[in-house]
């Protein structure tokens, strides 16, 4: 029998795009990867737009050495070659999104109430185009009415200064923010007194930074593009490169053809990089219809299975090394390495068949994988979400540098650690100061350079910071960027705890729900995009971003900004920060007027960046100093360490599945372009649930057939969702998977790994039953 009372959340499944109403379909994608689907796909974006020149023109100087902007899409670093474009399907649809010719004036906000915006879908919200003036919310009419910026930084200043502590406000970064943006967003964080810096990377990488940071001293991976293009072998875990990270492909592709690089993909799903591709800018190929086999073996482990899956690999490497001396790479290990021995006893006690249960995978897989590893000279192991976003996402992350380190392929070409970051500039955000947990040595630094004293305690991360919104501790809200209230776990949760603060500020480009669903006073602060004219007082200005790989480059934007009213994200920092520290010592105007100045506190407050603003005058910009690329590791005992951590049992009790909450290809994160998942196979639809065959058969449940979800939360809730259609697809037995943010209802706020504090976006238990009434 259910207990009624811990069924906290029940709703009606509602998908967060277009909507339009055409027949919702599912069948197997069989044409090739970043094809001229592709090319359709873009005209239809640009065209819906409205920006096919502007979008056009706008992209020819995307990613490019002589100046542009940098890709507000995903972090995959730039091949910037001169005249070789190195552009996607899916980078376009995101700069042309942030170009798009509609407006979000006050006469829009006069028009609707918010009450009536609260019930829009995203994909509405978002069509309502740029927002163009500085808003506030007034209660008594229920609407948002204009405001100047003066009187909008006063509000905030006024605030502040209010609050007991300092702690009783936090400060969201979403990862599109410049590496001059974060550093001063970071300060004034800092020298109001707190460290309360919740950002995305909470949600996204933050089990590969820790995992990292404990096995080599670094947070970040160690190789380059160049790499990528030497390697080997390159194993790829749980990441839907051809969507996600569409540039990618190239490397794979061309690398495949050049230097018979193996791809390994381990994935609960074979996607669209693991099939067919053509390189995503490479006309030539796509008129030829060219293709590559992009992928040596595909591996499908059950969801969560990683960590068993890699511990048998390591197991099957060392059972060879018996008998083959070369299999490992001892000399490495003894200069290298700490806790070696530990891990190979470790390894010898693990048991086949529990390593097979938990992993999924079949002994003699792990065999094949670890014989791959072991004739190849240079191995890369990237990821992605699929390994992070679990209980045990640290534990997996550092089993992988165990792997790595047990050939030695790190610090040498081709060779080493490779996250996939999300958010074009979610690594720079870090670098450049945004971090709930700073270490002492980055703070004296940091103050060093800023003349302020910093706090030392350690700050909330996003899932503490809507604990903490909750329990009253935390009164106001500042996000620079993002759609925080759709991103996070527990809408209903999240929502409450928003409202119940006393001011919540929205700096941002376009409408989102975050900004409907807001604090007893609340502000919209409309900034510039990325693709746009930056002029200040000195004259054009350009900002920097770091790449997946630690490039460091201008990004310049080169259109008509949307509004004369907006102002660059510096500017609204730095107006944020007069207001609310009127006996600041730091010369926030002058920062404003010339962004060199910011660059010139940079180089003496942020490792690696001395000289910053010459070196990221030069033509490709340059690398971030990586002490683990030379071998070189601050750990307690100065070498790479390696982790011991047990296998844990995963796999969900009898009639349970787990759950994983994904994107589509029509989507960047919280933004919906399209309902369609097209290396999926789906067409006009998003809340659907992907199910193995025997999983739908054994409940009755028909492809396309109507289901309801309830997902069982550690605390013994459950949130429900009903009116899901389910999909049968080639997916492991016990395991299933949809789409964020549509299933984050299902994400419970008190769900997130205690290794990482992330939310276990992909690491959820649900019941999936035959939808009763309707079906
Ligand atoms: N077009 C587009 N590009 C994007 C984004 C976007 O929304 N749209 N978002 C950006 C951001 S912020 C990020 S972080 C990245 C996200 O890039 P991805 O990590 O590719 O994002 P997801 O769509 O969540 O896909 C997760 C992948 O992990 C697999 N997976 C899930 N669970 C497991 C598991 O237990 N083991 C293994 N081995 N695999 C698993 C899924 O099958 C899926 O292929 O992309 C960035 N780029
Ligand atoms: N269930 C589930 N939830 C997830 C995930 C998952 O896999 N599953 N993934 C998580 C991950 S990896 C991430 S990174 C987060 C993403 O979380 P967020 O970064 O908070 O969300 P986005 O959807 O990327 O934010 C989009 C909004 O940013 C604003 N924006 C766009 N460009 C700019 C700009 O140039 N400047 C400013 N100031 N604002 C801009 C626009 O208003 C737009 O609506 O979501 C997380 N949530
Ligand atoms: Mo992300």
């Amino acid at each position: 029998m259910e207990d009624k009372e811990n069924l906290i959340v029940n709703v009606t499944a509602k998908g967060e795009g277009p909507n339009e109403g055409k027949e919702p379909s599912q069948a197997p994608y069989t044409h090739t990867t970043a094809s001229w689907g592709a090319t359709f796909s873009v005209a239809k974006v640009l065209i819906k737009s409205g920006a096919p020149i502007n979008g056009t023109r706008a992209i020819f100087r995307m990613n490019h050495e002589d100046g542009g902007f940098d890709c507000p899409g995903c972090a995959w670093p730039d091949d910037r070659k001169g005249l070789r474009m190195d552009i996607c399907e899916n980078g376009i649809k995101h700069s042309t999104s942030e170009m798009t010719p509609k407006r979000c004036t006050p006469e829009f906000f006069s028009k609707h109430t918010v009450t009536e915006l609260r019930t829009w879908s995203g994909y509405q919200l978002e069509q309502a185009g740029r927002l163009t003036e500085p808003m506030v919310y007034d209660p008594s009419s229920d609407h948002y009415i204009p405001i100047s910026w003066d009187d909008a930084f006063k509000m905030i200043g006024d605030k502040i200064q209010s609050l007991n502590s300092p702690h009783e406000a936090t400060y969201y970064t979403s990862g599109r923010l410049s590496n001059e943006g974060s550093f001063l967003y970071s300060l004034f964080t800092r020298e109001l007194g707190t460290n309360n810096q919740p950002d995305c990377s909470n949600m996204c990488h933050e089990a590969s930074g820790r995992a990292l940071t404990a096995s080599l001293a670094t947070g970040k991976g160690t190789v380059d593009l160049i790499d990528w293009q030497k390697a080997d072998v390159i194993f790829l875990m749980g990441i839907n490169a051809a969507s996600n990270t569409p540039r990618m492909l190239t490397a794979l592709t061309n690398d495949v053809k050049d230097h018979n690089t193996r791809v390994v993909h381990i994935n609960p799903l074979i996607e669209g990089a693991a099939r067919k591709a053509i390189t995503p800018h490479d006309f030539v190929d796509m008129a030829l219809f060219r293709s590559t086999t992009a992928s040596a073996l595909n591996v499908q482990p059950r969801i969560g299975g990683d960590l068993a899956l890699l511990r048998g690999m390591a197991k099957a490497l060392l059972e060879d090394a018996q008998h083959e001396p070369h299999a490992l790479d001892r000399q490495f290990i003894h200069n290298h390495t700490h806790g070696f021995e530990a891990y190979e006893a470790l390894c010898k006690a693990e048991n086949w068949e529990y390593l097979e249960y938990q992993s999924g995978v079949p002994e003699r897989t792990m065999r094949e994988m670890a014989s791959i590893y072991k004739h190849s000279r240079a191995t890369i192991f990237g990821w992605c979400l699929g390994v992070t976003q679990h209980e045990h996402g640290v534990d997996t992350v550092r089993e992988i540098v165990n792997i790595l380190l047990l050939r030695g392929n790190i610090g040498r070409e081709g060779a080493g650690p490779s996250p996939v970051r999300g958010h074009s500039n979610v690594q720079g955000n870090r670098t450049c100061g945004i971090n709930n947990r700073p270490t002492e040595a980055f703070l004296k630094k940091f103050d060093d350079a800023c003349g302020i004293i910093s706090p030392r305690e350690h700050g909330y991360g996003t899932v503490a910071s809507i604990q903490a919104m909750m329990r009253g501790d935390i009164k106001v809200f500042i996000a620079l960027g993002g759609n925080f209230v759709k991103s996070v776990p527990d809408p209903e949760y999240t929502e409450a705890a928003m409202q119940k603060c006393e001011l919540t500020v929205q700096i941002t480009t376009k409408l989102n729900r975050s900004h409907i669903i807001h604090g007893k006073q609340a502000l919209i602060l409309p900034c510039l995009g990325r693709t746009e004219f930056d002029i200040q007082e000195s004259g054009p200005q350009f900002v920097t971003v770091e790449d997946s790989m630690a490039m460091v480059h201008p990004s310049k934007g080169m259109k008509s900004p949307a509004s004369p009213h907006l102002l660059s994200e510096i500017a609204i920092v730095a107006g944020i920060a007069k207001a609310s520290l009127p006996h600041s010592k730091t010369p926030w105007q002058e920062y404003v007027n010339n962004y060199d100045k910011i660059r010139e506190t940079m180089s003496g407050a942020l490792d690696g960046f001395e000289e910053f603003n010459r070196r990221v005058r030069q033509p490709l910009g340059f690398r971030l100093r990586q002490p683990a690329r030379e071998l070189v590791f601050a750990t307690p005992s100065g070498k790479a360490e390696f982790s011991h951590a047990s296998v844990p049992d995963i796999v969900p009790k009898p009639g349970l599945l787990k759950l994983m909450t994904m994107r589509a290809h029509d989507q960047f994160n919280t933004t919906i372009y399209a309902d369609n998942d097209r290396y999926r196979g789906v067409k006009n639809i998003r809340t659907i649930l992907f199910m193995n065959k025997q999983d739908m058969d054994e409940r009755n449940i028909k492809h396309m057939g109507l289901i309801d979800i309830t997902s069982i939360a550690k605390d013994g809730s459950r949130r429900r969702v009903t009116g899901y259609r389910a999909v049968a697809y080639d997916i492991p037995l016990g395991c299933t998977g949809g789409y964020m943010p549509e299933l984050n209802v299902l994400c419970p706020i008190g769900d997130f790994s205690s290794q990482s504090d992330q939310p276990i976006f992909k690491d959820l238990t649900v019941e999936v039953t035959r939808h009763i009434n309707l079906d």
